[in-house]
C-alpha cells in the first residue's frame, strides 16, 4: 500500500500570546511514522494575507492525503471538530499584521460553504471511545482558523483528500494569565496525545475506505 501522506498545520501566536497550543501540537507530532503514515507539520501565519500563500505552499510542497489543520479557539473546553467553514472574514481583533477584515469573502465568488471531508463523527466517536472529551462543533469563528478552513477545502475540492480543522482548548499556562474569568485549558500532553490519537482514527479510516458514522453531533442552537 502506498505511503499514507498527512500534514498537520499549526498556527503562529496572536493576540498578543506567546503560544499557540496548535503550533505545540504539530510541531510535536512532525516526523511521526504512525501505521505507514508519515507525518509533516508546518506553522502558518495568523496574517490574512499570508496565511493563505503558506498553506498553499505546504500543500503543493507535500502532496498529502489527510490534511488536520488546528487552531486555538480560546473558551473550548475539548477537542472540536469544524464540521464547516464559510466564505467570510470578520475579525474580532486584529490579526498579527495589524489587518482586521470585515465581512470580506475568503474567496470572491466560492459558494459560502464548505464541509469537512473528514468523518467527523467517527472521530469524535473513536476520541470519546480512547478517553478523549471531542465534540463536533457548527461554527469555526470567522478569523484566521475560518480562513485557512475555506482555502483548504476549497483547494482540495473533488481531490479525494481526507482535510478539515480542529481547534483546541488553551493551554493551562495561557488560561492561568487570560484576562477575565478562567477558562477551560488542556495541558500540551493531552492535546498532543488526542491530536495523536486522531491522526491514528483517520488514517485507518483511510485505509478501511469507510464513510462517516451516522451519529448525531447536532446542538439545538
Ligand atoms: N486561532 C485563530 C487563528 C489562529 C488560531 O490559532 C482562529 O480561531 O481563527
Amino acid at each position: 500500500m502506498a505511503e499514507v501522506r498527512i500534514l498537520v498545520t499549526g498556527f503562529e501566536p496572536f493576540g498578543g500570546q506567546s503560544l499557540n497550543p496548535s503550533w505545540e501540537v504539530a510541531r510535536a507530532l512532525h516526523g511521526l511514522q504512525l501505521q505507514g503514515a508519515q507525518v509533516t507539520a508546518v506553522q502558518l501565519p495568523c496574517v490574512f494575507a499570508q496565511a493563505l500563500p503558506a498553506l498553499q505552499q505546504a500543500l503543493a510542497q507535500h502532496r498529502p492525503d489527510i490534511v488536520l489543520a488546528l487552531g486555538q479557539a480560546e473558551g473550548r473546553c475539548d477537542f472540536s471538530v469544524e464540521r464547516v467553514a464559510i466564505n467570510v472574514m470578520d475579525a474580532r481583533i486584529a490579526d498579527n499584521a495589524g489587518a482586521q477584515p470585515i465581512d470580506v469573502p475568503v474567496i470572491a465568488g466560492g459558494p459560502a460553504a464548505y464541509f469537512s471531508t473528514l468523518p467527523i463523527k467517527s472521530l469524535v466517536a473513536g476520541l470519546k471511545a480512547a478517553g478523549f472529551p471531542a465534540s463536533v462543533s457548527q461554527t469555526a469563528g470567522t478569523f484566521v482558523c475560518n480562513q485557512v478552513f475555506y482555502a483548504l477545502q476549497h483547494t482540495l475540492a473533488g481531490l479525494g483528500v481526507h482535510s478539515g480543522f480542529v481547534h483546541l482548548p488553551l493551554l493551562p499556562e495561557q488560561a492561568a494569565h487570560w484576562k477575565g474569568p478562567t477558562l477551560p485549558s488542556w495541558p500540551a500532553s493531552l492535546q498532543i496525545a488526542a491530536a495523536q490519537q486522531a491522526l491514528a482514527l483517520l488514517v485507518a479510516h483511510r485505509q478501511q475506505g469507510l464513510g462517516d458514522a451516522a451519529l448525531s453531533g447536532g446542538t439545538l442552537n
